[in-house]
């Protein structure tokens, strides 16, 4: 079947609808959006007086008008528990994405909770328990009652080792300031839970650690840098699907050449053109694609590297600038530390501390340290000397008349969960420091991001460096509680189906010991569950807006409400930060994850008070909160910098273009923020001096990858696709993209294809060692023979499955560099007969 809507009408919104400030929930861009509301029976009219728009809709717009709405930004939803109209529509005064939507974020309105339309039916209304064999229905004070029983039990026997917590960390969708307070304030404040991991990733660390060690913070410039750069580096990234509207409002003009009299004449006395790009991936992405047609082929290098090998064309790069004179030596002298510095403390040699691996140095030690040549580079890389040289001209030569190039560097997870994170992290950031490409206009050497961003917790310093590898500890039977948070390991971890099978057996073992008592009978139920701990079991709680994959092992589930269902504060990849307004009630009784934390908090100070210890009880005071706000103010206000200025009220007032952070002042009402960090040439670290990096290539790191790769036929690189959020957990359930994903797909090279006898749509089983998991045959030209590239995170199969255990220091998990081998499972299943296999690529002609 091909997805249709069926509608062909929608209402007129009127002039007196409720308007509400959103920022796209989904990625790290965060679009501005309105959220418009009015009661159920009412519409607006053509007449200008009558609709939203104050123009006659009786007339034809022009092509460009924002007086229009898709379908997709259409529901019905309950305010106030009456129902309401409602269009989250993309505002076109957002200077983040100025009118645009995106497949996904265009798709808010149509994905809410609506019972008139039956639209994500598959959320949680209630608190849900393992009860007689399977999840039922209950009350939030009997929920709480249970988990705080256990998990007392479990840390006043085991101590708070005993319990394990993975939790989100990030703003936007699951998160935001109110909610990684709530939970952090709980974990972090009141208990001291070493036992953490992130949702990303299997410890509780940083990605980019090197870049932080290296005194740069990672969010450091704005978006409006990408239209002044002459030259832009893309690294591990396909920011056309991951980043959309930064990339199409952002990138797009500079390198189709109008950014330069719209925004490059605020630089005046240097020589402007339209930007090169060089695009730094082993496979062919529809970004190599749009940007060779947008800029022309000559103004695009795509340097197509074998797979991991990111570091040895770094350092290459940076040799080829320091040998031709390209640096910028008035910034190494004022701004990063002088040769001959020696701080033990704060410089590590190689080696020498396992916290800190990588050898912090000064200019001179990196240029040491990383030295290697454009044709030692090359035999690694796979890439022409040529080229690596290349790329080093559009970074750093200087431009006609002697000025420096102004040259922005993105990277994100082809980078971060790739070969020897911390060092590779490092060697990049080198490039950018020796060319003075940071805190100055047009540069930037930044994440591209993920998710929004939304941290302020209590000190995460307990934890250590390195961090605990928790999935491997649960794999090994420690730990007697798992709390999770917004997060789905069975489809977003590595080692993901080893961790599964253990993961089911403990909680099975909880399972099968609750279904031998009745419900009914607390002190009964608890002394069961703690039986079965003590017998390998695993008691696990899921706080999630759905019944999530991990969650089908889970005894709790919690229902979550999601932004736009509560009040909830973000920060984008250049750190502005805005306010979306609750615009609909949460279905149910699910509440703000944060509110679910000040719960759980509660309860567990009435157990332990009962269990006679006042003094644990004690430091599980302060979650009296009421609201989500209660919540910002008790964290974000007393902890960030400049949170004294920002109030829900405050960024009410800043509409959906908010402010950058940190805040320094409030004017006229108006919150003033930061455009980019460190203009003033001062870094972050105690000596304000930033830091290099000698960092040698030394091959594959991650344990067991070598042999992997000797092993099998085909790299199974991985990552993401412009229609689908994350894990599909709202998406498996959308007919719209179910219809054109039924199956991940697994992008393969024509003639590999060919010698597996494989047709497009063929399923296919992807295996090692490590596991097994299914894909669905995309025939691609481009993609490079023994390369392949599959869907991440798909309910119908999970790449992650193939990974194996072996992490990168520092436990960074290095998800991209996985080797396997291919068989033919069944043809074309009849879902795929509706698909297309056409090649994503554009052409002008
Ligand atoms: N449409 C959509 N957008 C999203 C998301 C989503 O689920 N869907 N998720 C969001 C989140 S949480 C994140 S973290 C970001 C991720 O954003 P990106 O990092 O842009 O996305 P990925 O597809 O994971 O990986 C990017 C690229 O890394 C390349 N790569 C693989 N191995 C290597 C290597 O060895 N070297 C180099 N240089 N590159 C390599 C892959 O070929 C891939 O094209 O996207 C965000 N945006
Ligand atoms: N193979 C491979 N694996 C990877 C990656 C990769 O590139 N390749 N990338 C990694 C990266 S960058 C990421 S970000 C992770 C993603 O890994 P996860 O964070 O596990 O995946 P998500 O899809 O973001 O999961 C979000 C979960 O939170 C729930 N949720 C949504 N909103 C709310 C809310 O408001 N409150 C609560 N309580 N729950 C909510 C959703 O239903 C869903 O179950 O995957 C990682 N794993
Ligand atoms: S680009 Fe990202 S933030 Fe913007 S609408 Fe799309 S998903 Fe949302
Ligand atoms: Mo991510």
């Amino acid at each position: 079947m091909a997805y249709k809507r069926q509608i062909d009408r929608l209402p007129i919104i009127p002039a007196d609808a409720k308007k509400h400030n959103v920022t796209c929930h989904y990625c790290i861009v965060g679009c501005g959006y309105h959220a418009y509301t009015w009661p159920a029976n009412k519409q607006g009219g053509t007449d200008a007086a009558a609709n939203v728009f104050g123009v006659d809709l009786s007339k034809q717009q022009e092509a460009e008008t924002v007086a229009w709405y898709a379908p997709s930004m259409y529901n019905i939803v309950k305010q106030n528990g009456q129902d309401v109209h409602i269009v989250i529509k993309p505002d076109r005064e957002c200077e983040v994405n100025s009118g645009l939507g995106s497949v996904r974020g265009a798709r808010m309105g149509e994905s809410r909770f609506s019972t008139a339309r039956s639209t994500q039916q598959q959320r949680l209304t209630d608190p849900m328990v393992w009860r007689y064999g399977q999840m039922q229905p209950t009350s939030w004070d009997d929920a709480l009652d249970l988990v705080a029983r256990v998990t007392a039990a479990v840390v006043k026997e085991q101590g708070e080792d005993g319990l394990f917590v993975s939790m989100f960390d990030h703003g936007g969708s699951a998160g935001g300031y109110e909610n990684t307070w709530g939970t952090g304030k709980l974990y972090f404040g009141a208990m001291k839970i070493k036992n953490v991991r992130i949702h990303n990733r299997p410890a509780y660390n940083s990605e980019v650690h090197a870049t932080r060690d290296m005194g740069v913070g990672e969010l450091n410039n704005c978006y409006e840098d990408a239209e002044l750069a002459d030259t832009i580096v893309a690294v591990g990234t396909n920011p056309l699907e991951t980043q959309t509207n930064y990339f199409l409002n952002h990138w797009i003009p500079n390198l189709r050449g109008t950014s330069v009299d719209k925004k490059k004449a605020q630089l005046p006395d240097e020589p402007h053109a339209a930007a090169r790009i060089i695009i730094i991936d082993p496979r062919r992405t529809v970004t190599v694609n749009a940007a060779e047609m947008e800029a022309g082929k000559d103004n695009v290098l795509h340097l197509a590297l074998n797979s991991g090998t990111d570091l040895a064309l770094f350092n290459a790069i940076f040799t080829h600038i320091v040998e031709q004179g390209w640096t910028d030596k008035d910034f190494i002298q004022a701004s990063t530390i002088a040769t001959g510095t020696k701080r033990p403390d704060l410089y590590p040699a190689r080696g020498e501390a396992d916290g800190k691996p990588g050898h912090l140095t000064n200019f001179d030690g990196a240029v040491e340290g990383c030295k290697i040549s454009l044709e030692e580079a090359a035999k690694i890389t796979g890439l022409k000397a040529e080229d690596i040289a290349k790329a080093a001209e559009w970074i750093a030569k200087p431009k006609d008349g002697g000025k420096r190039r102004r040259t922005m560097i993105g990277y994100e997870k082809g980078l971060i969960w790739g070969n020897d994170n911390y060092r590779t992290n490092g060697a990049l950031v080198n490039i950018a420091l020796a060319t003075g490409n940071i805190g100055r206009p047009g540069g930037g050497v930044v994440r591209l991001g993920g998710h929004q961003e939304g941290y302020v917790r209590p000190s995460d310093a307990h934890v250590g460096r390195p961090a605990a590898y928790v999935d491997k500890l649960l794999i090994e039977g420690k730990g007697g509680v798992h709390h999770v948070w917004a997060c789905d390991h069975y489809k977003t971890t590595l080692n993901a189906l080893e961790f599964k099978r253990n993961y089911k057996h403990r909680t099975d073992i909880v399972k099968d010991a609750m279904n031998g008592v009745p419900y009914g009978d607390r002190d009964g139920m608890v002394k069961a569950i703690l039986g079965a701990i003590k017998a390998g079991g695993l008691f696990s709680v899921d706080v999630d807006i759905i019944p999530s994959q991990i969650g089908q092992a889970s005894h709790v589930w919690l229902p979550a409400a999601e932004s736009g269902e509560m009040n909830l504060t973000s920060m984008n990849g250049e750190r502005r930060m805005r306010l979306t307004e609750r615009y609909m009630d949460p279905p149910g009784n699910a509440k703000p994850d944060c509110l679910i934390a000040a719960g759980l908090a509660q309860h567990m100070e009435r157990v332990l008070r009962e269990m006679g210890d006042a003094k644990y009880a004690d430091q599980f005071k302060g979650f009296d909160w009421q609201t989500e706000e209660d919540a910002f103010k008790d964290g974000y206000q007393k902890h960030a910098g400049g949170g004294e200025f920002v109030t829900y009220e405050t960024l009410r007032a800043m509409g959906t273009n908010g402010f950058q952070e940190p805040a320094t002042a409030v004017k006229d009402g108006k919150i003033v923020g930061t455009k980019r960090l460190y203009t003033d040439g001062v870094f972050s670290g105690e000596d304000g001096k930033a830091r290099f990096m000698d960092a040698p290539w030394r091959g594959l790191q991650a344990p067991g990858k070598e042999e992997q790769k000797a092993k099998h036929a085909f790299l199974i690189n991985n990552g993401r696709t412009n229609l689908v959020w994350q894990n599909a957990f709202l998406d498996q359930d959308s007919d719209f993209v179910m219809d054109r994903w039924p199956y991940p797909f697994i992008e393969m090279n024509l003639d590999d294809m060919a010698s597996l006898k494989l047709k497009a749509g063929d399923l296919v089983e992807v295996f090692n060692d490590a596991g097994s998991t299914q894909a669905m045959v995309y025939p691609t030209p481009t993609a490079r023979k023994g390369e392949t590239f599959m869907l991440f995170a798909f309910p119908t199969g999970v790449q992650g499955n193939v990974i194996n255990a072996g992490v990168n220091e520092l436990v960074i998990p290095n998800y991209k560099q996985t080797w396997a081998d291919i068989r033919k499972i069944a043809d074309a299943p009849e879902v795929t007969r509706s698909l297309t296999f056409k090649s994503p690529e554009y052409r002008t002609s």
